[in-house]
């Protein structure tokens, strides 16, 4: 038997919409709740640990590599993880937080950093993305109880504001590109002291954000990470090569002036 999700509701205030379009980041405390976490995150970790093709040590890998496990759409391959991924407790929360009717899933994805696990430098996600919306929005979930130890997620408040900043992939480029840019630009950067699991962070598309190192010499940093943006969304034409993979990847066949709407990307509000 499938375990189910909960479908209880979790109420977003106007305020703490506002205060997430202010900042392009929010906590939001508890929204899967323990019992929840218990029966998804052994189904979760198992299918990460079963479909991750990462294969080098850690010393062989670049900053990237380094920085974690990325196992990708695993909603495609393991029902269970498909209940937690298709949950309309978070996907109401990601459309109630950008101020949208409907949501649609872009992609998932299990982000693992391994104990000594590098940095996961500055970076704005929707480089990316190919779609003529700012209204994007990752959800943060972490698996496991989390500290800074082990590399928490990071923010400029306010950076989203900016919206596009040149043509940086996650690299030790964009780490001190946009490192640099925060200093210039005086963005407050917060972080949670700690995250139980459960928790979950949302933040937008434009938002620049990093995470620290894994510090830990045992523990694995387990997050899960789902992608909505607002129905209606097109596809734009692809500014870089990551946009060209990104549209083959996760639009379902879909092209540059088409609705963002294939099977792989339904609704989940
Ligand atoms: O988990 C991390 O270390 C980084 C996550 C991230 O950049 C994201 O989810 O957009």
């Amino acid at each position: 038997m499938i375990a189910e999700l909960k479908k209880n509701e979790y109420e977003i205030s106007e305020s703490q919409s506002a205060k997430f379009w202010r900042d392009g980041h929010i906590l939001l405390r508890g929204l899967a709740d323990a019992e929840e976490i218990e029966r998804f995150q052994p189904a979760i970790k198992n299918a990460a640990e079963k479909y991750s093709t990462e294969t080098r040590k850690l010393a062989e890998r670049d900053t990237y590599g380094k920085a974690f496990l990325q196992i990708m759409n695993l909603w495609r391959v393991d029902e269970e993880v498909k209940r937690f991924v298709f949950a309309k407790k978070f996907a109401q929360a990601a459309a109630d937080l950008l101020g949208v009717e409907k949501v649609r899933l872009y992609h998932d994805q299990a982000l693992f950093k391994e104990p000594d696990g590098g940095h996961t430098p500055w970076h704005q996600d929707q480089y990316y993305w190919a779609l003529d919306t700012e209204k994007t929005i990752t959800m943060w979930m972490p698996l496991v109880d989390i500290s800074d130890e082990t590399g928490m997620l990071t923010f400029a408040s306010g950076s989203h504001e900016k919206g596009a900043l040149g043509s940086l992939a996650i690299s030790d480029e964009s780490e001190q590109t946009y490192a640099k840019y925060i200093a210039e630009n005086d963005f407050p950067i917060a972080k949670a002291g700690s995250m139980r699991a459960g928790d979950a962070t949302f933040h937008l598309g434009w938002t620049i954000h990093s995470a620290g190192a894994n510090l830990s010499k045992t523990k694995t940093r387990e997050v899960m990470t789902v992608i909505y943006y607002a129905d209606g969304a097109r596809i734009t034409p692809p500014e870089n090569q990551n946009q060209i993979n990104d549209i083959e990847a996760w639009m379902g066949g879909k092209t540059v002036g088409e609705p963002a709407d294939s099977e792989l990307n339904p609704i989940l509000n």
